[in-house]
């Protein structure tokens, strides 16, 4: 039986998506990867496997192993930490993509590569922003995701790896921390509303972006990687949303929980800066009629969800 690879197993996607896949294709059928070791208490049942996805060596023995038939690569680097450090993230990000698609190419596995929101740059159009549009990024994660979706095109069309992708926006999720991103106050703010009552957030209050909740990603992971390929014409990769909201409106819908929760402003001019240039909006038509794609979380199911967790992981930890 083929199975699957997960790379970067370990980061805010991978522990929730290692999951899901296990709950669609049973535990024997997931490898999870990481260059970290797995944290103490880590699910034993599911496999195991240190990679380094910038060791083509690395990648090609696992998937050897294990009879790899499909990779879901994740290993990369966000883009506050990219835009800090701009050397490392072409390297994580370029590097490990290409030998993916080389491991693919060698081995006959389909490849999922999640690009982003930002992809996009402040010459698209920012509201209800096209499935085909302007790319002309400025920070470092933009070039790498718009360099990813144009390598995953290219292999698909020129060595037939079924590559597929989507263009995520801020994801939030209670299992596992961000990992330096933009739209991580979305995250935070959760934690900090239940442990302190108050956040000082890093976007200004207006700024608007597209957020999606993990499980709907995750589904859409999994939903878009099991579509009829035939039918796929975007391939890498597809907008897709759930969300949208600024800092103000997610804080006026966590008082309807929490009501004496304040927040306050401290801006950081390169986060603020990556946000501006990013949409504020995506149309995902293309993912709706291509392969039915359709959230289940709205704004208030989502906070609803978020904060009966961390209030539960709070009251065990005290
Ligand atoms: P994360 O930072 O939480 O996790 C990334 C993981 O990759 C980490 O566990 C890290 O140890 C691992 N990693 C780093 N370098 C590696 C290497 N050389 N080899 C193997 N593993 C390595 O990131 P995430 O939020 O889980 O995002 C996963 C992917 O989804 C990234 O490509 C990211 O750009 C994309 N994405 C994420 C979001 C989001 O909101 N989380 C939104 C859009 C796109
Ligand atoms: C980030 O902020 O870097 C990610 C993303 C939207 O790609 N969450």
């Amino acid at each position: 039986m083929h199975k699957i690879l997960v790379t970067g197993a370990l980061g805010q996607i991978g522990c929730e998506l290692v999951s899901a896949l296990a709950q669609t294709y049973g535990t024997q059928a997931v490898v999870a990867s990481d260059v970290r070791a797995p944290p103490p208490g880590a699910d034993r049942e599911i496999r195991y496997e240190n990679v380094d996805c910038t060791k083509l060596q690395q990648l090609q023995d696992v998937v050897r192993r294990h009879n790899i038939g499909t990779i879901y690569h994740l290993a990369a680097l966000l883009s506050a930490v990219a835009e800090e450090k701009p050397q490392v993230a072409w390297k994580v990000n370029m590097a490990s993509l290409f030998n993916v698609l080389e491991a693919a190419r060698e081995h006959g596995c389909a490849v999922f590569f999640p690009s982003s929101i930002g992809a996009f740059g402040p010459t698209t159009p920012t509201d209800a922003t096209p499935q085909v549009t302007i790319q002309r990024p400025t920070t470092m994660y933009g070039v790498t995701k718009v360099s990813g979706e144009m390598l995953c095109d290219y292999y698909h069309a020129r060595f037939a790896v079924d590559t597929r992708g989507l263009r995520l926006p801020g994801l939030i999720s209670h299992s596992a921390p961000p990992g330096g991103g933009t739209t991580d106050y979305a995250v935070e703010i959760f934690h900090h509303a239940v442990r302190y009552g108050r956040y000082s957030c890093f976007l200004k209050p207006d700024t608007r972006l597209d957020m999606m909740y993990m499980p709907d990603a995750t589904r859409a992971m999994i939903e878009l990687m099991k579509a009829d390929g035939s039918q796929l014409k975007h391939r890498n990769a597809f907008n897709v949303t759930a969300l949208n909201f600024t800092p103000e409106e997610l804080a006026v819908e966590i008082r309807k929980h929490i009501p004496d929760f304040t927040i306050s402003y401290e801006t950081d001019p390169v986060r603020q800066a990556i946000a501006e240039s990013w949409p504020r909006s995506l149309d995902d038509t293309a993912a709706r009629s291509e392969w039915d794609w359709a959230p289940e979380y709205a704004l208030g199911s989502m906070v609803t969800d978020m904060i009966t967790h961390i209030t539960e992981k709070a009251q065990r930890a005290s």
